[in-house]
């Protein structure tokens, strides 16, 4: 039976999950759960009611890094962590990082305010959403700029988890309107560039955008 991968399509954390799973060749049945109204009985699949939770084989797991790593270790094939212990966990530590602090400040900040906010019928707080961008934002993008100077991936010369994390956080600040600016960050900029339009990225984005567009039409 194929595995089901429980969440929502602008999720940065289901998205990164769906990539990874892609990447991989996984075959999954993606089960919609809205994190703003997730089913009763989903508590019972994960306890924090949050997006994504896994199933395989009548077992759940919770949690986009929890589950990218279980199913590494059951498909390890194309591998998307690095087999010298410190280079995996550097990537592990990217990935913390776009998962908490890229994640607080682009997604939960920018795209939470402009378009999830919209599509409850709730007011977007455009002063946080200014604040973030001009205080939070800057110190965490001039960081990963100076990693990925002269370097293609976040860690080694592969794409990682800490490549897919990041870029499908920026998933959601593009959709919030929002864009590494390539003067200020350029290799950030560029790395983002070329993240995007791999084809797994590229597809979720083109179908997530026309989404959004209607979201924001709507509103
Ligand atoms: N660290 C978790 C974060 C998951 C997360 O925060 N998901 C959000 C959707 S983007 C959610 O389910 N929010 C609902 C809530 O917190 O109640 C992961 O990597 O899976």
């Amino acid at each position: 039976m194929a595995m089901k991968l429980y969440g929502a399509a602008l999720s940065p954390f289901v998205r990164k999950t769906r990539v990874f799973m892609q990447h991989k060749g996984i075959d999954f049945e993606a089960v919609h759960v809205d994190p703003n109204n997730p089913p009763d009985d989903y508590a019972k699949i994960n306890p924090l009611k949050r997006i994504p939770a896994l199933e395989h084989d009548g077992r759940f797991l919770a949690d986009s890094a929890v589950i990218c790593q279980y199913l590494e270790r059951i498909h390890p094939d194309s591998p998307l962590y690095p087999s010298d212990p410190y280079e995996y966990a550097r990537c592990l530590w990217f990935e913390k990082f776009a998962d908490y602090e890229v994640a607080r400040d682009c997604t939960f900040a920018v795209f939470r305010n402009r378009i999830v906010m919209r599509l409850i019928g709730k007011e977007c707080n455009e002063e946080l959403v200014q604040k973030a961008l001009a205080e939070k934002v800057p110190p965490l993008f001039e960081y990963l700029n100076g990693e990925l100077e002269g370097r293609e991936f976040l860690v080694g010369d592969q794409m990682s988890i800490a490549d897919i994390a990041l870029a499908s956080q920026l998933v959601n600040f593009r959709h919030g309107g929002e864009k590494v600016c390539p003067d200020s960050y350029p290799n950030l900029a560029a790395h983002t560039a070329r993240m995007h339009e791999l084809t797994h990225f590229a597809k979720a984005i083109e179908k997530e955008s026309g989404f959004v567009s209607k979201v924001l039409d709507a509103g």
